[in-house]
Formats: structure tokens, C-alpha cells, sequence
């Protein structure tokens, strides 16, 4: 190793100490940063999915939607749509943008990689001024469990993680809806420990078993939606994890009945962006996610 070389790897091993988890008991967890934005944006309960096509001048177009759209929503969401083409500074912009306007920010990217790999995307997401992430569980509880410890204990941040259980899209049902022989502790979802179960299940379980802030299921598939509130009131008794719902509108799925099936947020994207008056559809939203609840 050259002396250059070695002078950068022990910075590096350094700053690496530098972001080791520093939080302050006091840093409000996402959950409770999310609900202060609700209260903020009068109770709406609308996740904006800032899915841009490819055009020029991304970022612009991101901060006048925001400018726009700003007072019906709690959250911005951003995926690949923005996150392939801008830059990690642009991306911190429109966040910082958003965060100007007392809104939290989701980073969509379904993280699905080796503890290690996880942690680094962690810490790149935060610095660029990410709220909360999605992650995929299919990566195993144990990894799970040590990539939302790592995402909470991501000095003066506290990420959030939610983690998908059963995706909006059709296909979806091969997958999450797949019967798996599972191997579930005794005295968790399955009753029997060797029985068969749908991998959303399993899912589901290790989402709450790893603390995840907050779940994924489609407003496609309201059924799924009910039964994955009634299992997690009926787990801890009350809500400490929350219920996301993207697919209403576009999708298929009616935002009215994924909120009365027991989602605490719908996530829209299209149906808005799209609409020929985006902020009457927002608005329109906004008044539906603050008036529909969950009844059991
Ligand atoms: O199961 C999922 N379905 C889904 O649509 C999980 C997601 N994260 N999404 C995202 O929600 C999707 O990537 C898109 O950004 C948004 C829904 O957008 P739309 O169908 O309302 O346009």
C-alpha cells in the first residue's frame, strides 16, 4: 500500500468512526417527525411520490411541485426517478427544500444488499438528507435487524425504515402471496413452527420483530391491508409501527378504503403529478387521508 494510499484508508477507517451512531435520546424518531408534519399540513396523510419523467432542469421542476403542493402533503418520497439522474447535492437540495416547508423525505429505494453494503447507503441517504428509507426484507431477519439498528442510530438523524410486505402491483402475488415452509418461533404469526405461510407473513413478522417504523402494502389490496393492522394492534396493542399504502389511483387501488382498512399513510404519485389540476387532486386527497380512519 502506497503512503498515499495508506494516509486515505486511515481517514477513511476514521471518518468510518465519525459516523459511528451518536443520538442524542432526545432526536425525535421519523414516526414522531412524520406526525408533527401531519399536524403541520392539516392532518393530511398524503406521501408524494416525486416520480418525474426524464426531462431538463429536475430539480426545479421537484422544488415548484413542492412549492405547490407543499399544504397537502405530510412527505415527499423520492426513488430512482430522481435519484439515477441528480446528483447527490441536487438531491440533498430538493430534500433541504422540503424540510424548509416542515415536510419529511422518503428515499425509495427498496434496500435489498449484504449488512455492510446497507450501512454505506445508509449513510450516504442521510447525508443527503433522507427522513426514512424502504428496505426489502428479503435480505433476512438477522440482516434486518442489524441494517434499521444501524438506520436509527444514524447520529442526529434517526432514520426511519419501512419495510416492504406486500407490494401494490399485480405480479406481486407470486412473490409476497408465495406459500413458503416457514420456520416461525413458537408463539409468533404461524401456530405451528414448522407450518406452511405466505412470505408476506414472514415478512411482516420480521418487520416488527427488527422495529421497523413502518410497513408497505399496497392500497391495491385492502384485505392484506386489514389483516396486517389487525395482526400488528394485536401484537403490541397498540400502533408503534405505521401502515403505508402506495398504489390508490393510478394503480387501481381507492385511497378512501386503504385508510378505512387500516393504512395510516397513502402514497400517491401519478394520480396527482399527472391530474389536469394537481393541486385540487392533492387538496381532494389531503381532505380524504385526514377524515378516513380505521375501524376494526
Ligand atoms: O408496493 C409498492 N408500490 C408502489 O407503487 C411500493 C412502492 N414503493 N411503490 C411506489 O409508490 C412506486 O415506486 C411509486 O413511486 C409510488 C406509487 O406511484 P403511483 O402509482 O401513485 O404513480
Amino acid at each position: 500500500m502506497s503512503d498515499e494510499w495508506r494516509r486515505d484508508y486511515n481517514q477513511g477507517n476514521k471518518d468510518q468512526t465519525a459516523r459511528e451512531p451518536i443520538l442524542a435520546a432526545s432526536t425525535p424518531t421519523f414516526l414522531k417527525r412524520l406526525s408533527r408534519s401531519v399536524e403541520e399540513h392539516d392532518g393530511s396523510r398524503v406521501v408524494l411520490a416525486l416520480d418525474l419523467e426524464p426531462s431538463n432542469a429536475l430539480v426545479d421542476k421537484a422544488c415548484s411541485i413542492i412549492d405547490a403542493l407543499a399544504c397537502y402533503i405530510c412527505s415527499i418520497k423520492i426513488n430512482m426517478h430522481l435519484l439515477l439522474p441528480l446528483s447527490m447535492d441536487d438531491i440533498k437540495h430538493v430534500n433541504d427544500y422540503a424540510h424548509s416547508y416542515g415536510l419529511q423525505s422518503i428515499a425509495d429505494i427498496k434496500l435489498n444488499d449484504i449488512p455492510s453494503t446497507n450501512k454505506v447507503t445508509i449513510d450516504y441517504l442521510a447525508d443527503s438528507g433522507f427522513d426514512a428509507l424502504t428496505i426489502n426484507p428479503i435480505i433476512g431477519l438477522d440482516a434486518l435487524n442489524d441494517t434499521i439498528h444501524h438506520a436509527h442510530g444514524r447520529g442526529g438523524v434517526c432514520m426511519g425504515a419501512i419495510a416492504l410486505v406486500y407490494m401494490s402491483h399485480k405480479s406481486a402475488e407470486s412473490s409476497y402471496g408465495m406459500q413458503v415452509g416457514a420456520v416461525v418461533p413458537e408463539g409468533q404469526h404461524a401456530q405451528n413452527p414448522t407450518s406452511s405461510t405466505s412470505l408476506y407473513r414472514i415478512f411482516l413478522e420480521w418487520a416488527l420483530t427488527s422495529n421497523a417504523d413502518g410497513i408497505v402494502v399496497g392500497a391495491t389490496r385492502p384485505e392484506m391491508i386489514r389483516e396486517c393492522r389487525a395482526y400488528m394492534v394485536g401484537k403490541h396493542g397498540y400502533r408503534v409501527t405505521a401502515l403505508f399504502s402506495p398504489g390508490s389511483g393510478a394503480q387501481g387501488g381507492d385511497p378512501s378504503i386503504a385508510l378505512k382498512s387500516g393504512a395510516d399513510y397513502i402514497i400517491v404519485g401519478r394520480s396527482i403529478l399527472y391530474a389536469d389540476d394537481p393541486v385540487k387532486e392533492a387538496s381532494r386527497l389531503a381532505k380524504i387521508s385526514s377524515s378516513s380512519s380505521y375501524s376494526s
